[in-house]
């Protein structure tokens, strides 16, 4: 039924009409960004038809249904995407050649919605792609941001935040769905009335504000099964923008608070990344979304079922995070307060329905709210929350009798704060980490109390990637060869890309995979020096660490790395060395200094190296400004290594690493995360694995023992590079640009710890490691079959995989089959 809407001459003319609707112009006077919108409204037309019918198909079988509950959604660019799953790219591109357009420009003009940081809103994304493809009957829900992640500037080598207006000139996907507004109430107090007939207390919330909760509705195509699932998020508006009642009564001030509230709501996301920052619009946010969510979502169950007690059967809600715990208490309150349930029975259905998924140990994640904040802004949530609390300091006691420790460590609110991870542990009936080791570490370490009692709840769910986007979209040329070796099939079952592992020996499949990777880093080369004005020689090694700035992902690492191998040619200019360039890609939450100064690092080093003759080129470092899904999909293509280096323990899993391996970059990495998984399955002699084990590090964090000032001693390759943080080697002479860095390393004037994060510890073996990297990459003929053989390996890592996991064992969800 597709092929009737992409009849090429039916598509033109459907564009040239949206041109002339949309902007009273003829194609030949459209901007390229006019014909984008045009393109997009012809794809949306053709995709709507696809919606219809997969909601009547639901509406028919009734299937369970997830919601995924995530602030955050980093989608990308929908066009080329849903281009890609309608299996309509070719011919659309054809199209718009005809009328003379160029269908890589047009994708060009479609801001990215940025609406997340980084792993964990990709992760949601590529979920939705996956379940969608599946066949999944699942909705995605969201805050409609008006600004997403600031755009970065790089200013003299400092990033600078701009604000990223990407509805700008309107989004063509989006549609807005008033019709399933909500009302979501702030503040105020709890009113007790007592009801004879029922015996039961009623709790009314007075006093309050409140906000209209609006969906926009997103469409997420799956790959070519007519199954159009959505993406609903959630913009504020004032409840009425003009409540003459209020002003009559000389309430005008509430009616303008009110306004003010929605308007301030949506407004911008959170920059942070594996950082909770405790502000009261967050916790603002997190309930709006959830409560508009979580009404929906029962409105929609009751229209078809009767009984509430069966909505387990029919409905799981899934917690990206802590950030949508509000809806164990919010779901809850709609049982009790509104629909009269008792409490046991509320909470069977409440745990039966929510799970938890885990995504980092770091302890500066974690969601702790005050409260006096919580109950000012949340009356009667809050007071869910103390009930919730109590029955569940009963069950420790009951379990563990007599043990304040245990009541200490696991209590959902204690020391005047609402622990958000202890509340969803116990609202749910399961907890997932997202990769093998992390979800050990949950057990063994941070969650071990909650384990003990808990140990049915636990599942790891190793995370994955959606190889339409990342290989297919992202890398045509690798896509096309790896069909025409094992056919489309692994367009929807990665697995079958083991079968490209007969030709890891074969000549000319090597010759042929590596000469796909040199078109992508000419294509990534062409890039930079549009963007950055450097030039990069394709015929060196591309080494890349694209992810957000943190120190635990040990960017400073790389950098002081790459400080080190410039001392050394320096000091022996005839030493054989392969030329490489360093590229790095990574946005600093706008308030971590740590991060910013070391993006500052990062292009003052490149300043003095890239501009220095004496080394004939042989290190060239590049800083990618504004790293984000779009070009992402371009620099993974071209990498011939894949930097995968944080302190082991600290990344829950990573998905950077499975988007390197698919597009044969083998990893330089640390046993962390997924990368423990990426080893398992392509082999350790095709990776380079270095530092410290999970198990080292965290023995040194609980008894102490390590001493950073030892390798500074006793390395004079050490010493040097860390003395040019500090004597103006890459500062013009100032002593003082890096200072703070320096001393973050080595603590010679502070009384924080020192390297925190096990810099030192790991530097050696990390350049021994970088030296294999070397070696095996002179040798051709090895190189092309490590490469070859990391794509032929990730298999594994395809959220389709993911999900079937999640559906299999947590949501339960029944497959649904479009035009049967
Ligand atoms: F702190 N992750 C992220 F756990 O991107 F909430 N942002 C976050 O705020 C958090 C986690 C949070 C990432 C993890 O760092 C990464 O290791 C993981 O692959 C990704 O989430 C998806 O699970």
């Amino acid at each position: 039924m597709l092929d009737n809407h992409f009849k090429k001459e039916e598509f033109k003319k459907s564009v040239k009409e949206n041109v002339k609707m949309l902007y009273r112009k003829t194609i030949e006077e459209a901007t390229q960004e006019q014909v984008f919108q045009a393109v997009s409204l012809a794809v949306k037309d053709v995709i709507i038809d696809n919606w219809l019918l997969t909601q009547k198909q639901y509406e028919k079988d009734d299937p369970k249904i997830v919601y995924y509950l995530s602030m955050e959604f980093l989608m990308g660019r929908a066009l080329g995407n849903n281009l890609i799953n309608l299996c309509a790219y070719d011919e659309v591109k054809e199209a718009l050649d005809e009328l003379g357009f160029d269908l890589n420009v047009i994708e060009d003009q479609e801001p990215d919605p940025a609406l997340g940081n980084g792993g964990l809103g990709r992760l949601a994304a590529c979920f939705l792609d996956s379940l969608t493809t599946l066949g999944y009957c699942a909705y995605g829900c969201g805050i409609r941001y008006h600004y997403g992640l600031f755009k970065q500037k790089i200013e003299d080598g400092y990033q600078v935040e701009v604000p990223d207006n990407w509805l700008k000139n309107g989004y063509p996907f989006e549609l807005r769905r008033p019709e399933y507004a909500k009302e979501v109430k702030f503040g105020g107090y709890v009113k007790v009335e007592y009801d004879p007939a029922t015996g039961r207390n009623h709790f009314i919330q007075e006093g309050y504000q409140s906000v209209l909760a609006v969906p926009y509705d997103m469409p997420i195509v799956g790959y070519n099964n007519n199954v159009v699932n959505t993406l609903r998020i959630w913009d504020a508006e004032a409840i009425n923008d003009f409540r003459l009642d209020l002003f009559d009564k000389g309430e005008y001030h509430k009616a303008v608070e009110q306004e003010n509230l929605a308007k301030n709501i949506v407004e911008v996301l959170y920059p942070n990344d594996n950082h909770y920052a405790g502000k009261e619009l967050r916790l603002k946010q997190q309930y709006f979304f959830i409560s508009a969510s979580i009404q929906e979502a029962i409105e929609k169950f009751k229209k078809t079922h009767s009984d509430l007690h069966d909505l387990p059967k029919k409905v799981a809600f899934q917690l990206n995070d802590t950030h949508p715990t509000m809806t164990v208490a919010e779901l809850m309150r709609i049982l009790v307060d509104e629909e009269n349930l008792e409490w046991e029975d509320a909470w069977n259905i409440t745990t039966q329905t929510c799970a938890y998924t885990n995504h980092t140990i770091m302890s500066e994640a974690l969601e702790k709210w005050p409260i006096e904040l919580f109950s000012r802004l949340l009356p009667r949530i809050y007071q869910i929350i103390e009930e919730i609390n109590r029955r569940f300091l009963l069950e420790i006691q009951q379990k563990y009798p007599g043990n304040q420790e245990k009541i200490r460590k696991m209590a959902i609110i204690y020391d005047g704060q609402v622990k958000m991870a202890h509340l969803a542990i116990a609202g749910g009936h399961s907890v997932n980490g997202v990769a093998r080791l992390h979800t050990e570490i949950l057990k063994k370490q941070e969650l071990k109390d909650f384990y003990e009692m808990y140990p049915d709840k636990f599942n790891n769910k190793t995370n994955g990637i959606t190889q339409r986007r990342f290989l297919l979209h992202g890398n045509p040329l690798l896509a096309s060869w790896v069909t025409e070796h094992i056919g489309a099939g692994w367009i929807t079952d990665l697995s079958q890309l083991s079968k490209l592992k007969v030709y890891a020996d074969d000549k000319k499949a090597q010759q042929e995979f590596m000469n796909i990777k040199y078109q992508n880093k000419v294509r990534l080369a062409k890039y930079i020096l549009e963007h950055n004005g450097i030039e990069v020689n394709p015929n060196s090694i591309f080494d890349v660490q694209v992810k957000r700035l943190h120190e635990y992902k040990r960017q400073l690492m790389n950098i002081l790395h790459v400080m080190y191998l410039y001392n050394k040619i320096k000091e022996h200019p005839e030493m054989p060395f392969y030329p490489r360039t360093f590229i790095f890609g990574a946005k600093a939450a706008a308030g971590y200094r740590r991060a910013k100064q070391t993006i500052k690092l990062i292009n003052a080093v490149a300043d003095v190296i890239n501009n220095d003759k004496s080394i004939n080129g042989k290190i060239k470092v590049v800083f990618i400004e504004n790293y984000r899904v779009s070009n992402a999909e371009m620099i993974f293509a071209a990498a011939d290594v894949s930097e995968q280096i944080s302190t082991a323990s600290k990344e829950a899993s990573g998905t950077g690493n499975m988007k390197f391996m698919l597009n044969g970059a083998p990893t330089i990495g640390t046993m962390d995360g997924a990368n423990v998984e990426i080893v398992e399955e392509v082999g350790a002699e095709n990776a380079f694995i270095f530092g410290l084990s999970s198990d080292e590090v965290i023995n040194y964090e609980n008894n102490g023992g390590y001493d950073p000032m030892q390798y500074f001693n006793n390395d004079p390759d050490i010493r040097n590079v860390l003395m040019q943080l500090i004597n103006g080697t890459y500062s013009n002479g100032d002593f003082n640009m890096f200072r703070e860095i320096y001393d973050s390393l080595l603590n010679t004037n502070s009384s924080d710890k020192a390297d925190t994060y096990f810099i030192l510890a790991d530097f050696k073996s990390y350049a021994a490691a970088q030296e294999k990297v070397e070696e095996a990459y002179r040798d051709e003929e090895r190189w092309a079959k490590m490469a070859l053989l990391n794509t032929a390996c990730a298999g594994k890592f395809t959220s389709d995989r993911t999900i079937q996991q999640y559906v299999d064992e947590i949501w339960h969800l029944d497959k649904v089959v479009i035009g049967k």
